[in-house]
C-alpha cells in the first residue's frame, strides 16, 4: 500500500474517531440534562477533586449531610482539565455517583510539560511543596532547583525533606548534609524524616509544617513519597514500589496525583515521581526570578540588557566569583537556561 494511501486512510480513521467522540459527548450531555430534569441528581453543591482517573473523578462533598463522603463522578463537557485539589460545583447522584458542573477559580496550579511539550496540570490550589529527597536514588540538585523555581513562581512555600534517614551512613552523610546546608543557607526550610518505612518514625516536626496547608509531595521516583504519606496516614494504603535492582532508580509506581486529609487540618497530595521536571514553558526572565539569589541581584548589572554570560560589570557573575552565589546553583541555572533555549529553538 502506498504511503499516501495509508495516510488518507489514517486521516479518515482519525476523523471517524473524532466524530464518534462528538456523538458520545453529545449523548452524555443529553443524558446528564435528562437526569437533572428528572430529579435524579441533587441540587448544586461544592466539592473537592481528590483524584482524577481516565474517565471519572473522585469528588469529596464539602457541604450538606454527606459532607466528607467521596463520590465517583463524571464531568460535563468543556470544563478543561480538572486535577486533585480543584474545587468544583457538582450534583450528587445515587450510589455515591455524581456530575461535575463547573470548576471554581484556582488560587494556584502546578503545571509541567509532558514529553511532547504539552503543558499538563498536576494539582491545584496548593500552597506548599514538599520536595522529598533520599540517599537512594541519589539526589539530583538540578531537579531540586527546578522544583524550587516552580514553587517560587507559584509563590508557595517549598520545604526540602530528607527521607530514608535510616540509610544514612558515614559514607553518604557528609554529601547529604552539605546539600541540605546549601539550601538552608538560601533561607529554605529543610526537614528530616528518620524513616518513612517504619511506624515509629520521627515525624514529630512535620505536622507543624504541614497543618492548615495543602502540600504537594514531589520528588524523584523511589524517594518514598507514597511511603511517607502511608506512614502519616496508614489508611491511605498507597502502593509502594521497590527500586530497580539494575539502576537503583524508582520504578514510577504512583501514576496519579491524589489528595489526603491530615488529622491536623492540612492536606497532602501524592504525585508521580518524574525523571525530569522540565521548565520549558517558562521564559528566561521567569527562570531568573525563580533562582532567589539571582533574582535578588537583577537590575544591578552595568548593562540593562545584561544576559549574565560574559558582560563586564555583571552583578550576578561577580556574585558567582566571590561566592555569594554558589557554583552548584549557578551551573544548575545555566543548565536549565540552556534546556529552555534549546526547546524554544525547536
Ligand atoms: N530504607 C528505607 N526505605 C524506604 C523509606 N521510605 C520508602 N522506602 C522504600 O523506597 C521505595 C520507594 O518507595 P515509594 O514510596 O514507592 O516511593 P515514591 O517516591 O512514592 O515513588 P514513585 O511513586 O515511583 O514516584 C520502597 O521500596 C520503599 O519501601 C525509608 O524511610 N527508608
Ligand atoms: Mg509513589
Ligand atoms: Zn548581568
Amino acid at each position: 500500500m502506498s504511503k499516501r494511501k495509508l495516510n488518507r486512510r489514517q486521516e479518515w480513521r482519525a476523523e471517524k474517531i473524532q466524530q464518534e467522540r462528538q456523538v458520545r459527548s453529545h449523548k452524555k450531555e443529553r443524558d446528564l440534562s435528562r437526569q437533572v430534569q428528572s430529579g435524579d441528581l441533587s441540587s448544586e453543591q461544592h466539592g473537592l477533586i481528590i483524584c482524577r482517573y481516565s474517565k471519572h473523578f473522585e469528588v469529596e462533598a464539602l457541604e450538606g449531610d454527606d459532607k466528607g463522603s467521596v463520590h465517583r463522578c463524571v464531568s460535563r463537557n468543556n470544563l478543561g482539565t480538572l486535577v486533585a485539589g480543584d474545587k468544583v460545583v457538582w450534583r450528587a447522584g445515587s450510589d455515591k455517583t455524581g456530575v461535575i458542573e463547573s470548576r471554581l477559580e484556582r488560587s494556584t496550579i502546578l503545571e509541567r510539560p509532558d514529553n511532547f511539550g504539552n503543558l499538563k496540570a498536576v494539582a491545584a490550589n496548593i500552597n506548599q511543596m514538599l520536595i522529598i529527597i533520599a540517599c537512594e536514588p541519589a539526589p539530583q540538585p538540578n531537579l531540586i532547583d527546578r522544583y524550587l523555581v516552580a514553587a517560587e513562581l507559584m509563590d508557595i512555600r517549598p520545604i526540602l525533606v530528607l527521607n530514608k534517614a535510616d540509610l544514612i551512613t558515614q559514607g553518604n552523610s557528609e554529601k547529604l548534609e552539605s546539600l541540605l546546608e546549601r539550601y538552608k543557607a538560601l533561607g529554605y526550610l529543610t526537614s528530616k524524616i528518620v524513616s518513612s518505612r517504619h511506624r515509629e518514625s520521627d515525624l514529630s516536626n512535620l505536622p507543624g509544617l504541614v497543618d492548615q496547608r495543602t502540600s504537594i509531595v514531589v520528588g524523584q521516583s523511589g524517594v518514598g513519597k507514597s511511603s511517607f504519606i502511608n506512614t502519616l496516614l496508614p489508611d491511605a494504603l498507597l502502593e509502594v514500589g521497590e527500586l530497580s535492582h539494575a539502576s537503583g532508580e524508582g520504578t514510577h509506581t504512583t501514576t496519579k496525583a491524589k489528595l489526603f486529609h491530615l488529622p491536623c487540618g492540612g492536606q497532602l497530595i501524592d504525585s508521580p515521581g518524574i525523571r525530569d521536571f522540565s521548565l520549558w514553558h517558562i521564559g528566561i526572565a521567569q527562570l531568573q526570578e525563580g533562582f532567589i539569589e539571582i533574582a535578588a541581584l537583577l537590575g544591578r548589572c552595568k548593562f540593562r540588557n545584561c544576559q549574565h554570560e560574559l558582560e563586564p560589570g555583571c552583578a550576578i557573575l561577580s556574585a558567582v566569583e566571590d561566592g555569594r552565589i554558589g557554583p552548584e546553583r549557578f551551573s544548575s541555572y545555566e543548565r536549565t537556561k540552556e534546556a529552555i533555549l534549546d526547546q524554544q529553538k525547536r
